[in-house]
């Protein structure tokens, strides 16, 4: 029976790989360094210091920890100037009418995102209320593909993780979901996401009747 449906944020109830590229391409070409929407790819759903060390990587920099705390900073911060323009409208499809059915019928939502800037995305998304539950990636020990930030999230909503539904976009995400005990639903490819239990193309296949008939099989 399912009790909770725990998202993802970036890729699944918006687009913010977009920010996030930009901003680490401004750092980058402010440090001369190469980089492309391709390597940031590798960036999503990875925390933001270990962005870094991707962003950094090859560059031949040696950085102290105190320099690398301020170039994650700056990018945060034009990061964070970027958001600010995030509306409602900012929203993937279906993803309004999914929070409202689960509403409707009582199912919890939850939140495992890896970022840090989540509450404010959700605020700037105009459904911050809609959530029952926000696992804080500030407290966690492990990130994605570890099941941790999973699992905080149904510990926070009281619910059994076998009786929920996790939905990502990364391959790390459909891993810590499985790990979790929790049935997966992929947004994406086959290709990256083969290994979760149900897969769909876009976010806006993604309706209360799929993700029900899901947990009934
Ligand atoms: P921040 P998700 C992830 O969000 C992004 O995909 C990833 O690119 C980003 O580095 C990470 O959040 C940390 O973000 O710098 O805002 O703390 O996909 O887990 O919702
Ligand atoms: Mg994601």
């Amino acid at each position: 029976q399912l009790e909770a449906v725990i998202f993802d944020l970036d890729g699944v109830i918006t687009d913010s790989a977009e920010f996030h590229y930009q901003a680490w391409q401004a750092l980058a070409d402010e440090l001369g360094i190469p980089f492309s929407r391709e390597k940031n790819e590798r960036l999503k759903g990875v925390s933001r210091m270990e962005s870094l060390d991707i962003v950094l990587e090859g560059s031949g920099l040696q950085l102290t920890e105190a320099e690398r705390l301020r170039l994650a900073e700056k990018k945060n911060d034009h990061y964070k100037q970027m958001i600010g323009s995030i509306t409602p409208e900012h929203l993937l499809p279906g993803i309004p009418e999914l929070l409202d059915s689960l509403a409707q019928r009582g199912i919890d939502a939850g939140l495992a995102s890896a970022s840090l800037n989540a509450p404010l995305i959700l605020e700037r998304l105009g459904i911050a209320r809609r959530f029952q539950a926000i696992a804080d990636p500030a407290g966690l020990r492990r990130g994605k593909p570890d099941p941790e930030i999973f699992l905080t999230a149904a510990e926070l909503l009281g619910v059994t993780p076998g009786n929920c539904i996790g939905v990502e976009d990364a391959s790390a995400g459909i891993a810590a979901i499985k790990a979790a005990g929790m049935t997966a639903v992929g947004i994406g490819s086959a290709e990256l996401l083969g290994k979760a239990d149900l897969l769909l193309s876009s976010t806006s296949e993604l309706t209360l009747e799929r993700l029900l008939e899901l947990l009934r099989k």
